[in-house]
């Protein structure tokens, strides 16, 4: 991508209606735009770490065999009504009327809709379990959005929804979506700490929250330290395995960590004191177990292989891709911009053009932006007449991993600078060595 026809609307100033350091950054790289309360457009900036953001959660989901589908904002207000929540959810539910006057909404989750397209279709216990997710847009008319988007009123979900023939079989599915968030987030460069956690409007009494510790984090949470080194479950973990998994949950939950909510003093204090954490921390991922709470009211049953009908044992699965964005930002950027983690960085390299018009400058810099972008990099050229600070203020705000820096003294020898972003070391090697490195 050439910068010059790229849209990319840096702020010079900090805009002063950001609190924390992620919305504040997130603004000045020109990555969202509020539009009215709580209702942000993401620009191209934000919409590629979003969308990588987005691809290893489909990638971990599809991994421990969940199976996307789609569907919509819009929702009818039966459905709601047959699950008994329809009054219970509040005012955060945005009702809509359409112009036959009949009463809809904007989805604040989908247990209800999931929940029909099972009973639409699946009658007997030899099709499950099956896991459904999508990625969707949310609305929760929240009554202190802020933050940017991490509390908007309008917010993208990742929801999935598990549907067994017991509860030891809902338990397999609760352990599959535990690993697999595990997996999601540590490949998201982040630490989530699972923590024993309130249900609230979604119900059940077995659910974790996934919170990643950060001062500017909303809740207050209560953990052993040595979560902070477990390990993360390997990519080639069995998906199938009923004790594989549970080893995994068990170890993770063999340590005190709850939130505020759950917070049990006396059982806390028992750990010893040098274990002992208490944080501010980021919910960027929430599992519920609720059993029948659904497809009891809604009639969602499965013939079992005893020959009788039994109501399917449910739990649903969320993860927050608006939020996790500015939750990476928190946990990774300096005084003079995002770092970005290379897993979702919106460019993986972005070649620094120091004297755009100088024959040799432009020359070296058209030679490396080709190259990198047949090997199939992400490579953002700025190739603009702006002064070599600004251009080096810009790449350092984005935040890209990876800077080749082209200006006419190296050039003249046949060399460019290349600088990592994180630990701002900067290397002089010849051009066809820069390409090289990246080009494996
Ligand atoms: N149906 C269940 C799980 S699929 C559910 O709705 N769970 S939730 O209420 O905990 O939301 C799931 C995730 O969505 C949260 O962990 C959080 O990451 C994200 N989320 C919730 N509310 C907001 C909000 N107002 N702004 C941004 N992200 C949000």
């Amino acid at each position: 991508m050439r910068l010059s026809r790229y849209f990319m609307p840096i702020l010079k100033e900090n805009p002063k209606e950001a609190e924390i350091v992620s919305h504040r950054l997130m603004l000045r790289a020109g990555m969202i735009r509020q539009q009215s309360q709580g209702i942000y457009s993401w620009l191209p900036l934000g919409k590629r770490v979003l969308d990588k953001v987005n691809a290893i959660i489909r990638d971990e989901q599809n991994r421990a065999g969940a199976i996307e589908l789609s569907m919509p904002t819009l929702q009818s207000a039966e459905l709601w009504q047959e699950s008994g929540r329809y009054d219970a959810y509040g005012k955060e539910m945005l009702r809509i009327k359409d112009r036959q006057d009949r009463p809809m909404l904007y989805g604040p989750t989908n247990e209800e809709m999931v929940t029909d397209i099972f009973r639409s279709s699946v009658k007997s216990y030899k099709d499950l379990p099956l896991n459904l997710y999508h990625i969707q847009l949310k609305f929760r008319d929240e009554i202190r959005p802020r933050f940017g988007t991490m509390r908007s009123r309008e917010f993208m979900m990742k929801d999935a929804y598990s549907f067994d023939l017991t509860r030891e079989g809902a338990e397999h599915s609760y352990n599959k979506m535990f690993a697999a968030y595990l997996r999601t987030f540590d490949r998201l460069g982040l630490r989530a700490i699972p923590m024993r956690a309130d249900t609230g409007p979604i119900g059940g009494k077995l659910s974790h929250e996934f919170i990643i510790l950060a001062d500017t984090g909303e809740s207050e949470v209560f953990c052993h330290k040595d979560f902070v080194d477990f390990d993360i479950p390997g990519a080639h973990t069995d998906f199938d395995s009923v004790e594989g998994l549970q080893a995994i949950f068990d170890k993770w939950t063999s340590l005190y960590a709850a939130t505020s909510e759950m917070h049990d003093e006396a059982a806390f204090n028992a750990v010893p004191e040098g274990g002992r954490l208490s944080a501010r921390g980021i919910e960027v991922g929430h599992i519920f177990y609720f059993g029948t709470k659904y497809s009891e009211p809604m009639g969602a049953k499965v013939q079992g292989p005893d020959g009788k009908e039994h109501f399917v044992h449910m739990g649903s699965y969320g993860i927050g891709p608006t939020r996790l964005v500015p939750a990476i930002i928190e946990a990774s950027h300096d005084d003079n911009g995002i770092i970005w983690p290379a897993s979702v960085a919106p460019f993986d390299i972005v070649v620094i053009n120091m004297k755009a018009g100088d024959q040799a400058c432009d020359d070296t810099c058209e030679l490396i932006y080709a190259a990198l972008t047949k090997a199939g990099k992400d490579v953002l050229y700025d190739d603009t007449d702006d002064r070599a600070g600004t251009k080096f203020a810009t790449a350092d705000l984005i935040g890209v991993p990876v800077q080749i820096i082209a200006g006419p003294r190296a050039v003249a020898n046949g060399e460019v600078e290349v600088k990592d972003r994180k630990t701002g070391a900067r290397e002089t090697m010849t051009i066809e060595a820069a390409i090289n490195r990246f080009v494996a």
